[in-house]
């Protein structure tokens, strides 16, 4: 069996939990639950499995060998205020009621819904709804996918005031009712008491300012764009309409309204109008930046969401999660696998981040060309045991599998334990792999320089 790895699974090792119940939690990768004395698959496509005998040593068997390693190793466990998992509650400062006197997105806010939970982050609580609106009664909408009746909704969704109520087209003269059961879920599946979300629908007032458009605002990252009455947001009252004034009073955490420049909380419908609101976003990540604004003409006061879209643009370079680095005997080949180099890519595809060996200590590219290769300890190479898709580059092992060096691999590459380092047996134990981090972009966004060790105790 391969030394590295076994190194390697000691370090998850110490990602392991162990609960009140007796039961060894997996941190890392949930929900795989370890009995003290059992054994399980760390995960599918490893081929590792480790076992809690009696006390604490710890067993590797290798899958195609058979081969059993065992390492002792005293693990202090300590048992703090230990209890199971506890069941997410309802908020009681919530009030569990939306009033709607608008035929447009009625936002649904944490003072509205809200659950918290003893293990689970306050954003990873899921509430389900285990008992939906009626034909005619309107829909829980999540503004991504306004047009979707919502079954379930992350509790981050109501923090980033993406949830709303969209009532019913149909108006009448009396209060309307309507009621939906929820149910608030952890990441361990246990579930709160039922909540019940009521909506009071209230009649139109004749004399209150209505929203009589709401298409929202699309953008790119880091634009700015007008709200226009033509385009977004038009807004009617029969007896007063130049008293109308919108205040942000909720959102709008990823930009800000401006008029002529200056920044501002507070306008007139009047100003839609001509148009001189506009949205300016501050170029961060972000994929919407919803308002809520409060319409009032002195009189009357609504509550409605205006949905801001922002459209990603991949500006950002992919930064490292994981560089362990290795340790192998000298000579020897080693998986490099996604716990010792991983990266990801907060506005584009991880799986398809590419990582490239730079020339030390020139800093130059040489991708593919022999001076990486002469210079170096070792060697970064794919190794698969599929035939290629094109043989070009690939040498066929006596093991059967196909080899390539390389100088520049994926993140796929690494999920998909693909990527090896060997040591070219040198007496050199030390290794300092130099690479950069780039993605998909037309101009791609690279990273700085990155090292990644491998050390080779000598044989003997
Ligand atoms: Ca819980
Ligand atoms: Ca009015
Ligand atoms: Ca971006
Ligand atoms: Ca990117």
């Amino acid at each position: 069996m391969d030394r590295v790895l076994i190194l390697l699974r000691i370090v998850c090792l110490l990602q392991f939990v162990l609960c009140c119940d007796g039961f060894l939690r997996v941190a890392k990768v949930s929900p795989i639950t370890v009995e003290m004395g059992r054994s399980v698959f760390l995960d599918p496509v490893h081929d590792l499995k480790i076992t809690f005998p009696e006390g604490a040593d710890l067993e590797l068997i290798d899958q195609s060998t058979r081969r059993i390693e065992r390492e002792y190793f005293q693990i202090i466990v300590r048992i703090m205020a230990a209890r199971s998992n506890q069941k997410p509650v309802a908020s009681f400062q919530a009030s569990h009621t939306v009033e709607v006197n608008q035929y447009t997105f009625a936002p649904i806010t944490s003072d509205i819904l809200a659950a918290s939970d003893t293990e689970t982050d306050e954003g990873e609580i899921i509430f389900n709804i285990t008992q939906a609106f009626q034909p005619g009664e309107g829909s829980l909408v999540n503004t991504d996918d306004p047009y979707q009746p919502l079954t379930a909704f992350y509790q981050r969704d109501i923090a980033q005031f993406k949830i709303a109520y969209r009532p019913p087209a149909t108006q009448t003269d009396e209060l309307r009712m309507f009621q939906v059961v929820l149910e608030a879920v952890d990441t361990e599946g246990a579930k709160s008491e039922q909540i019940l979300l009521l909506i009071m629908v209230k009649p139109t007032n004749n004399y209150a300012p209505l929203v009589t458009k709401n298409a929202g605002l699309s953008l790119f990252e880091g634009q700015s764009r007008a709200i226009t009455e033509e385009l977004n947001l038009a807004i009617a009252d029969k007896d007063n309409f130049n008293d109308v004034r919108l205040q942000v009073v909720g959102g709008l955490r990823h930009g800000e309204l401006r008029i002529m420049g200056h920044k501002i909380d507070t306008f007139m419908a009047t100003d839609l109008e001509i148009p001189v609101i506009t949205y300016h976003h501050d170029n961060s990540d972000t994929y919407s930046d919803n308002i809520i604004f409060r319409l009032s003409d002195g009189k009357h006061d609504v509550k409605f969401l205006f949905p801001v879209t922002i459209g990603a643009v991949d500006d950002t370079a992919p930064t490292l999660v994981y560089n362990t680095g290795l340790i192998l005997d000298e000579g020897e080949m080693a998986l490099v696998d996604q716990y010792m180099l991983s990266a990801t890519d907060i506005d584009s595809e991880d799986n398809k981040i590419q990582f490239k060996v730079i020339s030390f200590p020139n800093f130059q590219e040489n991708s593919g060309s022999a001076l990486f290769q002469e210079t170096s300890v070792g060697v970064l190479f794919l190794r698969m045991r599929n035939t290629p898709e094109s043989l070009e580059n690939w040498v066929l092992q006596e093991d059967g599998f196909y080899e390539q060096n390389v100088t520049q691999f994926s993140q796929f590459d690494i999920n998909n334990r693909r990527l090896y380092y060997r040591h070219l047996g040198g007496e050199v134990f030390n290794d300092e792999i130099a690479f950069v981090m780039f993605d998909q972009a037309d101009n791609p966004n690279v990273s700085p320089i990155k090292n990644f060790p491998s050390y080779h105790p000598s044989r003997g």
